[in-house]
């Protein structure tokens, strides 16, 4: 086997040869045959019952439209309803993915499809797993090779033609690369994979990668990594192509940051959630994940799963896992794509960041809670910045100006033989200027690196969180019970933080190293060795966002929630900040403090145990305001307060830490407007 075998037409001189090792890679969210036969049946018996589309709104003809809750959550199959991807919004807007295409890297597509055939593009496809040019699924009884044919349809399933449900961007292109199905994974089918027909394909989409058993430490090889790097930097005729990833079914038990495709900088890593908003057992968490996506629903309903084509012209209601996440991200940012033909891989992160939500969105184990960073965004450890909202996507990708040229700074190393145990963490510290004054100056960041390099006797015992000098605390390792690992540790391994992202790089950043028994296992005293830290800094010298729209379009709803989320979660600006790129005497004519009160955002259905209904408070007491008027000084000044806190707490978590949330609002000021600005 050569390099030219797959990559040439032409025969291209051989310089060297060497033989490919097969590893594994599995595809995630495969269910057992009787469950898909069952699921299938009934899916069947749902199909003959006549739809209710009572609703004025225009809905797709599409039988199994009613059934994609993710794409429009009614509260169907037990959901919240209103925790959706936003996608019809984005639709009515104009958009549906037209002259964008998505790969699916995968087991192939039923490209034969009626859903799928008309937005099938051959030409962009390729069967790298038995090396011709149609990756059409190799049957098995089991219908094991279903799981492309089903990302497929959740981004490009056809609209409007009665034929099982719509893709998220209905008009885009589906190009299926067929690389899954063979005994053993090796390097080359993955980077011919990912590097086939970059100025063709947009998006790559992979819902699969290393074994999630909660025990593997593994990643891209050499020629896969070169060819993401090439994607990234040369694809889409320089723009760079857009690569996303499903998180993980690894569960708990499991960190995505030990999946160095997940973790990889150039991917966009998707965590899914249910249609009630929690994650799923499966679910897979890490500092990496960008954003998230739905899948299959903790519900009994059995319609909580995710509907989408399914092989040999069939529909199913119950495509799985986080695999089903990654595609519906793909089609939102075919969305975006459309909308803007000059984003570049970057700008969809920061897209992506700027306009994900919260929404209805929590952990239900109430371990991670929504936080706020130092540039006042939004994250939450399971969730990145929250849910891909399509239509506040698309605005915001329609008016976007170009970032500022990405740099990347070592910041420091911490080199030291370091003995830690149970009960003597190690804690270690970097302070760095963002390499001020050289020519990889980082003062504002996108993506943070810490490579580690450590053994231990356990490494499943060990934890790792990293705080930046603005105070926000990442985990980039949690405890893997099932990771027994006593020889390899990790070498140089690049755990990545995205919840960092906008805050200044500056400063001194820790790194706390911790040894634990875990939780109802029996395990000996164990011992770790550090031997390495490297700090790497990502990101912009010059201030993100200094050149996008915010606060200047205001006519229309949708730009209204767009500016709201902006300044809401990137800045939360005073109503007086809001316009002031364009005037700075404070001339609220966006109305955004109202706007904002509007907002679904503020749905805080959450966690919390002062779950108090705002707005039944506010009803009580403007009651009491007009029965009792000897209160009414009183309880206005309540009201006023209270109100404030609603609309600019955004969620409740993060008020506790009323100190901290001024200090960012301050450092935020600065940064929109350049370190001499108001201060
Ligand atoms: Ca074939
Ligand atoms: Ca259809
Ligand atoms: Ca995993
Ligand atoms: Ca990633």
């Amino acid at each position: 086997m050569t390099l030219s075998y797959l990559t040439s037409q032409n025969y291209v001189s051989v310089r060297s040869a060497f033989q490919q090792v097969g590893y594994m890679r599995v595809k995630r969210g495969f269910k057992a045959l009787d469950k898909v036969l069952a699921l299938n049946k009934q899916q069947i018996a749902m199909k003959s019952k006549p739809k209710e589309f009572t609703e004025n709104l225009k809905l797709p003809n599409d039988p199994d439209f009613g059934k994609e809750w993710y794409l429009r959550n009614t509260g169907q199959s037990g959901g919240v309803k209103g925790l959706d991807l936003n996608v019809m919004t984005a639709w009515d807007m104009g958009y549906s993915g037209a002259g964008v295409t998505t790969a699916i890297m995968d087991d192939g597509i039923d490209y034969l499809h009626e859903d799928l055939k008309n937005n099938y593009d051959a030409d962009a496809s390729y069967d790298f797993s038995s090396n011709d040019p149609y990756p059409y699924p190799r049957y098995t009884d089991t219908w094991f090779n279903s799981h492309g044919t089903r990302c497929a349809g959740e981004v490009s399933a056809a609209k409007d033609n009665h034929v099982c449900g719509v893709g998220v961007a209905w008009g885009s292109k589906v190009a299926g690369l067929r690389m899954l199905d063979q005994p053993f994974m090796t390097d080359l089918i993955e980077a011919n994979a990912m590097g086939h027909m970059p100025n063709t394909i947009d998006i790559y989409s992979a819902s699969w990668g290393p074994t999630d058993d909660g025990k593997t430490v593994d990643g891209p090889r050499n020629l896969t990594m070169r060819a993401i790097v090439k994607g990234v930097n040369t694809g889409r005729k320089g723009l760079g192509n857009v690569y996303v990833w499903a998180s993980g079914d690894g569960g708990p038990n499991d960190d995505c940051n030990c999946d160095g495709y997940a973790a990889s900088m150039w991917t966009i890593s998707i965590n899914s959630a249910t249609n009630d908003g929690q994650t799923a057992g499966y679910d897979e968490s890490c500092s990496s994940t960008l954003a998230s996506t739905f899948s299959n629903g903790k519900s009994n309903s059995r319609d909580a799963g995710v509907a989408t084509t399914d092989l040999y012209n069939n529909c199913t209601a119950s495509h799985s896992g986080t695999s089903a996440a990654a595609p519906e991200a793909a089609g939102v940012f075919a969305l975006a794509l459309e909308a803007n033909r000059n984003l570049t891989w970057r700008d969809m992160q920061h897209l992506t960041v700027l306009t994900s939500k919260r929404n209805s969105l929590y952990d239900s184990n109430r371990i991670h809670k929504w936080k706020l960073n130092g540039a006042h965004l939004l994250f939450n450890h399971l969730f990145g910045y929250g849910v891909l909202d399509a239509a506040s996507m698309v605005d915001l990708a329609s008016q976007w100006k170009g970032l500022p040229e990405r740099f990347h700074c070592k910041a420091g190393s911490v080199s030291d033989d370091q003995e830690f145990t149970f009960g003597k963490p190690l804690r270690m510290v970097i302070e760095t200027d963002g390499c001020f004054g050289t020519e990889n100056e980082v003062n504002y960041l996108e993506h943070v690196q810490a490579f580690v390099t450590l053994r231990s006797t356990y490494r499943g015992c060990v934890t790792m969180y990293l705080t930046s000098p603005m105070g926000t605390t990442s985990m980039i390792l949690s405890q893997r019970p099932n990771d027994d690992d006593d020889k390899n540790g990790f070498n140089r391994w690049p755990f990545m933080t995205t919840h960092t992202w906008a805050e200044m790089s500056r400063g001194v950043w820790t790194l706390d190293i911790i040894m634990e028994p875990i939780l109802g296992m029996k395990t000996n005293i164990e011992r770790g060795l550090f031997k390495e830290w490297t700090l790497v800094l990502h990101g912009t010298k010059t201030p993100p966002y200094a050149n996008q729209p915010a606060g200047e379009q205001c006519s229309s709803h949708v730009v209204t929630g767009v500016v709201w989320v902006l300044l809401h979660k990137h800045a939360r600006l005073s109503a007086a900040a809001l316009t002031s790129s364009a005037n700075d005497d404070g001339d609220d004519s966006c109305g955004v403090g109202g706007g904002g009160g509007d907002d679904d955002d503020d749905d805080d259905d959450d966690d919390d145990d002062d779950d108090d209904d705002d707005g039944v408070v506010m009803m009580m007491v403007m009651m009491m305001v007009v029965v009792v008027v000897g209160t009414i000084m009183v309880m206005v000044i309540k009201i006023l307060k209270r109100e404030d806190t609603l609309h600019d707490g955004y969620c409740d978590d993060v008020n506790d830490d009323g100190d901290k949330e001024e200090e960012g609002r301050m450092m935020v000021l600065m940064m929109e407007r350049g370190t001499g600005g108001l201060w």
